[in-house]
């Protein structure tokens, strides 16, 4: 028993003893994988988050547990779904009192920071240093909360201004005798897209492809996809997504803004400074004019609508690639790359047009998915790739076990490192767990539970009672619900006692419709 003491008084020590790596984690808000070129983007070039998959792993089939910002930065600290800490939508308050990634880490000698987007509602706990946005933040003149408790406004645009400020904390802040943990959580390229002067000219003549179900019928689909509220055409606003001037559209009835609307146009262009106020509002008028010129309706509207979200949406994420790029730059710079963990991830996936929808939410790929590159010099081989399934859940337990610390038994993922380090192809995971639950809110997306496999997908919309089966294989994109056919009357026995398999080891007994 004594020996047994001593042994568990000793492992920090121990394992202090060990090489650690710093971990920089930098996670954007909403960037698909799909504007990433190291994925294969026709959107948009990210030459940074592409050089650092070059120099590390790229992994293809990373997903998420829960579709939405809070849960997501949730499972990150906890490595647990949902359901066990507690975070199922952005309106929970996270409780800081749990185990959590960085408080384990302090336990080990880490220091630890945060800089960026938070939103869990409380301050953070485990951080030795923390400079986060309120709720959302704003892209222009942001706001940023200090471990004191004071806000205070920043010049600049966001993803600069977190970019700084996360730089100001590896050279000035922190005691360069410790490993470090330091979470960089961007707002961009978050609704409602707004880039930085530096890049909206940049991008505001380019004409980019359009996904093949950008028009598509969704009628007819079931009750889930008449419910939602994501489609660009309908939900997308001319005036606070789009910045067009409302001047340009109060005679044309079917666009017309309503007086909430122009109040938000006023106070996103109101935090621009005057200087650039005038020129930026020049850039999107043209975007006014077109509209007052041809007075579009329907598709022809969406066309458009698609083109202008696409240019507001990548000229952001483009910024997002910048910060990657200055962050290798000072690691390069001040010899910490060779011992540096650096992970890009985006919250989640995002719709860029497919089904004609912005927004997530949704189990299915384009959004379930998230981009997830990781390079730590001579230990994860350089250009390397995954097909694996791995999910949000994992990261904790990875970071833990890269810095050789025990990963406790509450952490439902697990670590990635024999896929990382061994470059092992299958694990001993077949099948993910997905629960959403944040309803009715923002795009009106119903609650839904469901099973992952390489080859099929489950989905059960418990509260409509409404199930769908894809086979992944042969539709990728997730358009043939195969519930009723008869062929695969098999695969869903399988499937169901799948999901039921994964509640129970996940321990998600909520009541969920008829699923016991
Ligand atoms: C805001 C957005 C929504 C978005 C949610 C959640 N509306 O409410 O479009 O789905 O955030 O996003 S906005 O008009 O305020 O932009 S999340 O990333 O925080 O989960
Ligand atoms: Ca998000």
């Amino acid at each position: 028993m004594k020996k047994y003491l001593l042994l568990i008084w000793l492992l920090p020590i121990i394992v202090t003893a060990q090489q650690k790596p710093n971990i920089i984690y930098i996670m954007s808000d909403d960037h698909d994988a799909n504007a990433i070129s190291a994925y294969g983007s026709q959107l948009l070039a990210t030459p940074h988050i592409d050089r650092l998959a070059k120099e590390g792993m790229l992994f293809k089939q990373a997903f998420v547990g829960n579709s939405i910002c809070g849960p997501a930065r949730a499972t990150l600290l906890t490595g647990q779904h949902s359901h066990k800490n507690g975070m199922k939508d952005n309106r929970t308050r996270f409780d800081g009192t749990q185990i959590t990634l960085p408080k384990l880490l302090q336990q080990y000698g880490y220091q630890t920071a945060i800089v960026g987007k938070w939103h869990l509602h409380t301050y953070p706990t485990g951080f030795d240093y923390w400079k986060i946005l309120p709720g959302q933040g704003l892209y222009y003149q942001p706001r940023l909360i200090s471990m004191t408790g004071d806000t205070n406004t920043y010049a600049g645009y966001a993803t600069e201004v977190i970019t700084k400020e996360a730089i100001d904390w590896l050279d000035k802040k922190r005691d360069d005798t410790k490993p470090f943990l330091l979470l960089l959580h961007h707002k961009a390229p978050h609704r409602y897209f707004f880039p930085s002067p530096k890049n909206i000219e940049a991008f505001r003549d380019k004409i980019f492809p359009e996904p093949a179900t950008l028009y598509a019928d969704t009628t007819g689909k079931g009750t889930a996809w008449k419910l939602q509220t994501m489609n660009i055409l309908h939900d997308m606003k001319l005036s606070s997504d789009l910045k067009v001037d409302p001047a340009y559209l109060m005679d044309i009835p079917w666009m017309k803004p309503d007086s909430a609307e122009i109040a938000y146009y006023n106070s996103i262009f109101n935090r621009i400074p005057v200087t650039e106020r005038e020129k930026i509002k020049k850039i999107y008028s043209i975007r006014g004019e077109i509209l007052q010129q041809q007075k579009p309706k329907g598709n022809d509207l969406l066309k458009l609508k698609y083109q202008w979200y696409m240019q507001d949406y990548l000229a952001s994420a483009a910024s997002v690639d910048e910060s990657v790029g200055e962050i290798l730059n000072y690691l390069d710079s001040t010899g910490l790359a060779n011992n540096t963990m650096v992970v890009y991830t985006s919250d989640q996936g995002f719709y860029l047009g497919q089904n004609g929808w912005f927004d997530k939410r949704w189990m299915y790929d384009v959004s379930m998915r998230t981009p997830l590159i990781i390079r730590w010099p001579g230990k994860i081989k350089a250009g390397s790739s995954n097909h694996t399934m791995v999910q949000n859940i994992d990261y904790a337990p990875t970071f833990l076990d890269m810095a050789g610390i025990p990963v406790p038994a509450s952490m439902q993922g697990l670590s990635l490192q024999p896929l990382l380090i061994q470059q092992k192809t299958t694990w001993n995971r077949k099948s993910l767990y997905y629960h959403f639950y944040e309803y009715k809110a923002d795009h009106t997306v119903l609650q839904h539970l469901g099973v992952r496999t390489e080859r099929y997908k489950l989905i059960y919309f418990y509260t409509v009672n409404e199930w769908q089966l894809f086979d992944l294989l042969k539709d990728p994109s997730e358009q043939h619900n195969l519930i009723q056919n008869k062929a695969y009357s098999g695969i869903l026995a399988d499937m169901k006692k799948e999901l039921l398999r994964l509640r129970d080891q996940y321990d998600d007994h909520e009541v969920a419709g008829e699923l016991k």
